[in-house]
């Protein structure tokens, strides 16, 4: 099985309403790999509450960005509109990191044209999903990317940039 160092997006300060959907992802994720932001999925994480250990907002972007530099993949669940998920993935692809956009399709509401409007069959995949398809979702994606390059050891997790 190969170790990814995945990314995964979701709303926090945009509001916290799918976070048992996350918790579900999070958790199948981690059949794959390693991910670098549990805490998105953290249902003590609310939209108003801090983050233990990161100081501030310029602390919480920077280590961010250094996640996303050290990923292989990005999941994001975009159902729950969010600046901070969007800005997160608008520097995935400048990084040209493989990225899975999870949506839930909405009676009301229709997915942004730059996020539906992105995918490329390539690097960039959107998928319409229902919470009972969460695995099998993730099933497909992984089966179609290459595995990562580098092994569970990788530089980056004794000297990161
Ligand atoms: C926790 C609760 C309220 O504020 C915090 C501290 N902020 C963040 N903590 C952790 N990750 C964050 C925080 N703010 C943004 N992010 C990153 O942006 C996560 O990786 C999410 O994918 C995304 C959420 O952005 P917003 O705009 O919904 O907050």
């Amino acid at each position: 099985m190969s170790f990814f160092k995945i990314y995964f997006c979701g709303s926090i300060r945009a509001g916290r309403d799918d976070v048992g959907i996350y918790q579900k992802i999070v958790d199948e994720l981690k059949k794959y790999g390693e991910v670098l932001t549990p805490h998105v999925a953290d249902p003590s994480v609310t939209a108003l509450g801090g983050e233990g250990g990161l100081k501030d907002d310029k602390d919480i972007h920077d280590r961010h960005v250094m996640w996303l530099k050290q990923c292989h993949v990005i999941v994001a669940e975009v159902t729950q509109p969010s600046l901070g998920v969007g800005y997160e993935l608008g520097r995935g692809v400048e990084m040209k990191k493989k990225i899975l956009c999870m949506y839930r399709p909405q009676p009301d509401k229709k997915l942004s044209a730059m996020i539906a409007g992105a995918k490329d069959g390539n690097n960039f995949y959107v998928e319409n999903y229902k919470e009972e398809n969460i695995a099998a979702v993730l099933e497909t994606f992984f089966k179609n990317i290459s595995p990562p390059t580098v092994s569970r050891l990788d530089w980056s997790d004794y000297y990161p940039m």
